[in-house]
């Protein structure tokens, strides 16, 4: 780990204390994919994840060229939209990347704000203010471009108490699994090219006021074969964190490099969501048909007491029932994590899931970073891209 990685005895409050924050964030708002077929990917979140139906817009609320499904577990929005007419330039961006997130979008007091500070350190403009009227009251919403075709899209909804925006109508489902305790985003992974890391990481500092919380560089993230590396970003209040990864040279191809190569380009590589109870979340994906990676071998298991002796008398899970589920353990100065990760949710290996249950770590999982590359080099050579 870096020497950066000892920002993390100072709460993130002291490490950004006296810097201005032009960019208030108040927590990321909802993260909409563009999918080929939204009405089906509702039903696969419902079930495996336990996500509960909140809105829709689509022919039958007016809208004509796109359907779009909101689901909602805790704090956790997702948004699925699909284009409905072959000329749609959604349909442009699925050809291009397959299933993806096109916006992370973060909830703020005052969308033109942020979009004035943004736009004027330089951020590419997505979309300028834009009022959205209803009988609920008013929504502001702004976008700039990120890595890649990304968006970040700020909603303003202070004066708004409607079920998520004008446009969208309350979707009353019959169909509704219980969740499986998932709470909210706790982080956001892009990737993006080679020898760009930085680039994103100055333009996260210059443009949206964020600070590098965390580093790991290719000595530390290497396996036999593929090796990447990636710096944490994290705003003023350290709700919203966004690490980045670029690939790097091993002897194989990296993960990072498989992903740039069938996303076509930079994108979000993982969403991990947040759960107090990660032994109940993962069992119930598990028997709900989520494919997690697979379980890292008795020998990692094994070295658990000695590699988090420190922490093996705060640690309230039962090691054999983690090692049952292939749930990996790490910690850092602070405490200890729980974390999983499912396969690429779509047939691109793309995008994927991480589960984290947080036991006062910040850190992100360094200790794992062996066991979940040669797990993920494990699915690359099925995939014959190692
Ligand atoms: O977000 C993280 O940094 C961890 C570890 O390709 C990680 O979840 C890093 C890179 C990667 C997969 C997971
Ligand atoms: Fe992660």
């Amino acid at each position: 780990m870096s020497n950066e990685l000892k920002n993390t005895e100072y709460g993130l409050e002291k490490i950004f204390e006296g810097a201005q924050d032009f960019l208030p964030l108040l927590g990321t708002d909802h993260v909409e994919f563009y999918v080929g077929n939204a009405k089906q990917a509702a039903h696969f979140y419902k079930t495996a994840f336990g996500f509960q139906s909140l809105a829709y817009s689509g022919l039958e609320t007016g809208v004509r060229d796109r359907a779009s499904y909101v689901l909602q577990q805790d704090k956790i929005r997702l948004v699925l939209t699909t284009p409905l007419t072959p000329d749609n330039p959604i349909n442009d961006h699925i050809v291009k990347h397959g299933d993806a997130v096109k916006i992370i979008a973060l909830w703020v007091d005052d969308a033109r704000a942020a979009y004035e500070e943004t736009t004027k350190r330089g951020a590419k403009s997505y979309m300028e203010p834009t009022v959205l009227e209803d009988e609920h009251g008013e929504i502001v919403k702004a976008g700039i471009y990120t890595y890649g075709e990304t968006v970040h899209l700020f909603v303003e909804r202070k004066n708004y108490n409607g079920v998520f925006m004008p446009g969208y109508e309350k979707w009353e489902s019959e169909y509704n699994p219980e969740p499986v305790g998932l709470k909210f985003i706790d982080h956001m992974v892009g990737n993006v090219g080679w020898n760009e890391m930085n680039t994103w990481v100055k333009w996260y500092e210059d443009v949206m006021g964020f600070q590098n919380f965390l580093s790991f560089d290719d000595k530390q993230i290497h396996t036999e074969y593929s090796a990447l590396m990636s710096k944490v970003m994290a705003n003023g209040n350290g709700r919203v964190k966004f690490p980045i990864n670029e690939p790097a040279e091993g002897k194989k191809k990296s993960q990072i490099e498989e992903y740039l190569d069938f996303y076509g380009g930079p994108g979000v590589q993982h969403i991990a969501v947040a759960t107090n109870d990660i032994l109940s979340t993962v069992s119930e994906m598990r028997r709900r048909g989520v494919e997690f990676l697979s379980t890292p071998p008795a020998a990692y298991y094994e070295a658990i007491p000695a590699r988090l002796k420190e922490f093996q008398h705060e640690m309230k899970e039962d090691l054999e029932q983690l090692q049952k589920l292939g749930i990996m353990i790490d910690a850092d100065e602070e405490g200890y994590l729980l974390q999983i990760f499912t396969k690429p949710v779509e047939d691109r290996p793309t995008l994927f899931f991480e589960v984290i249950q947080r036991m006062g770590a910040r850190g992100f999982g360094a200790g794992n970073f062996k066991a979940l590359f040669e797990s993920i080099e494990r699915e690359q050579a099925k995939r014959g891209t190692l």
